[in-house]
């Protein structure tokens, strides 16, 4: 049976169970969710960059990003033909907004009151995946993080995130804490939610020299080698927000304001772009007025200035798209996008049936009543049934050192379990345009390899079973490419 089916059964199991006990609005939601897009929260640290990041993705400024303003509470940015929002009271009817961006809440509105804010958006990137801002965590805004901390934990909402991106600049111990966390919300045997870190800001990395973004893809490097690191997050990529966020909404008064300024020459120039005071130094006489310095600054930031001067001297005719695509490729956006795509919208059922698990869990667990044995035995059959989710294991315990074995075989076997995306081809090291018949050869010498691996007298026991699982990878595989 197809992975969603088996979980909408088992919901529909515990919902009759749970009807009219607590637990009841909890299952209904995640039920519910099954037929939605996946829901990705962004977290991490006060002024980590989150909503900066959220704009980037949704190609629009929507969430607030200003320095003095923070996210204060947790919003929802969902797909929708056109833009509406809510403010949803922790009591009480939702209360429809005008969809500003950013979303005001009227005077007669008090923040202390709400759950949450939603905005509904007709942007593309949403209808593959819900976004989430969260407030920072740590210790400036207590309240707020708190909201976050609240927010994580509780079955009906957080509880159910399927994926969270989570925005470090660098770790600090109460990131460590906070993915602890969030993993732990599953701990009763459950599995972790799947967590991407992104090194944010990383055009301020190395003192924000030019060769910042080079320090960054060093940097994330070395947390994607630290087991400590890769057993909270499935993978760190450096990511420059400001220059992400203006790669989808460059406006053309800020895109002129740039190419006067390369028109101005390097002579010019280059004495303004030593510092952010030389920068708006109002004594400094050159073409763009105090105010659109001040805006271009603020919207680009000084690393930002420099690379789009440098691409214009390069080339003088660059369009404003054209100056729009290298940002978004060199401030790591576009990879990250192919990377989200590829780990979260692809495994998309199994993500969300994970996060269902997780309820039935937390539900039968908080309140065992006579039926919730029989629920958490079912639960527990899907979950072995289902080889999607031994799979998910099996990365967590690669990726955490658990299994005795070379570097490259740890590398062959997380590219066949579907690290590196869940295709055949990614999953074989092929080319997308691979002809079924280099498939199925392929597939034969994986599980070839595996077969033999897992039968040797001499292999560690833990290794063995982890080769059990690709072999097993290698069969679902060739089953599902015949099928096609
Ligand atoms: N230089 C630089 N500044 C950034 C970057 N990302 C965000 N900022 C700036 O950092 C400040 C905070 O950014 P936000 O996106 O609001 O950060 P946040 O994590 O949502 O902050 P809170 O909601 O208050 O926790 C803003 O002034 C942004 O312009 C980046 O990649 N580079
Ligand atoms: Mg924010």
């Amino acid at each position: 049976m197809n992975l969603i089916t088996a979980v909408g059964e088992l919901l529909g199991e515990a919902r009759q169970a749970y009807r009219g006990r607590p637990g009841e609005a909890a299952v209904e939601a995640v039920t519910a969710h099954l037929a939605e897009p996946l829901k990705v929260a962004i977290a991490g640290r006060v002024k980590a960059g989150k909503s900066t990041l959220l704009n980037a993705l949704v190609g629009q400024r929507v969430a607030a990003t200003d320095a003095g303003e923070c996210t204060r509470i947790v919003t929802w940015y969902s797909h929708g033909d056109h833009p509406a929002a809510w403010a949803d009271p922790r009591m009480g009817e939702p209360v429809p907004l005008t969809p500003t961006a950013p979303v005001m809440l009227p005077p007669r509105i008090r923040i202390e009151e709400l759950d949450r804010l939603r905005m509904q958006l007709p942007a593309p990137w949403l209808a593959s995946m819900t976004l989430i801002d969260t407030p920072g965590t740590g210790s400036l805004t207590l309240t707020a993080g708190a909201r976050t901390e609240r927010f994580f934990s509780r079955p009906s909402d957080g509880g159910t995130v399927d994926a969270v991106l989570y925005l470090m600049r660098q770790l600090h111990s109460s990131d460590v804490d906070f993915l602890r966390m969030t993993a732990d919300a599953g701990a009763n045997g459950g599995s972790l939610v799947t967590a991407v870190g992104i090194l944010s800001r990383a055009d301020e990395m190395g003192g924000g020299a030019d060769d910042a973004l080079t320090h960054a893809d060093r940097i994330a490097a070395d947390y994607r080698g630290n087991g400590r690191v890769r057993s909270l997050v499935h993978t760190v990529v450096p990511l420059a927000g400001l220059l992400a966020e203006a790669s989808g909404t460059m406006q053309p008064r800020e895109f002129a304001g740039l190419t006067a300024l390369a028109g101005a020459g390097p002579v010019a120039t280059a004495p303004l772009l030593v510092s952010t005071s030389r920068f708006l130094d109002p004594a400094r006489r050159v073409v763009l007025s105090g105010a659109d310095r001040e805006a271009l600054l603020r919207r680009l930031g000084l690393y930002g200035i420099r690379f789009g001067l440098r691409l214009l001297a390069d080339n003088p005719r660059l369009t404003r798209e054209e100056l729009c695509v290298a940002l978004a490729e060199h401030s790591g956006l576009t990879r990250l996008r192919t990377l989200l795509s590829s780990q979260f919208a692809e495994r998309r059922d199994v993500l969300k049936a994970e996060s269902a698990l997780r309820v039935v869990d937390t539900v039968t667990s908080a309140d065992p009543i006579a039926e919730a044995a029989v629920l958490r035995r079912r639960m527990e059959q899907v979950r072995v049934n289902a080889h999607e989710f031994t799979e998910i294991r099996m990365l967590t315990d690669l990726r955490t050192a658990r299994i005795p074995a070379k570097a490259a075989q740890l590398d062959r076997m997380e590219r066949l379990l579907g690290g590196e995306g869940i295709g055949v081809t990614a999953r074989l090291n092929l080319p997308a345009a691979a002809t079924g018949d280099r498939i199925r050869e392929a597939l034969a010498v994986e599980h070839a390899y595996w077969g033999r691996l897992a039968r040797h007298p001499l292999t560690k026991p833990d290794l063995a079973r982890a080769a059990t699982v690709a072999v097993r990878s290698c069969e679902v595989l060739a089953a599902r490419h015949e099928a096609e």
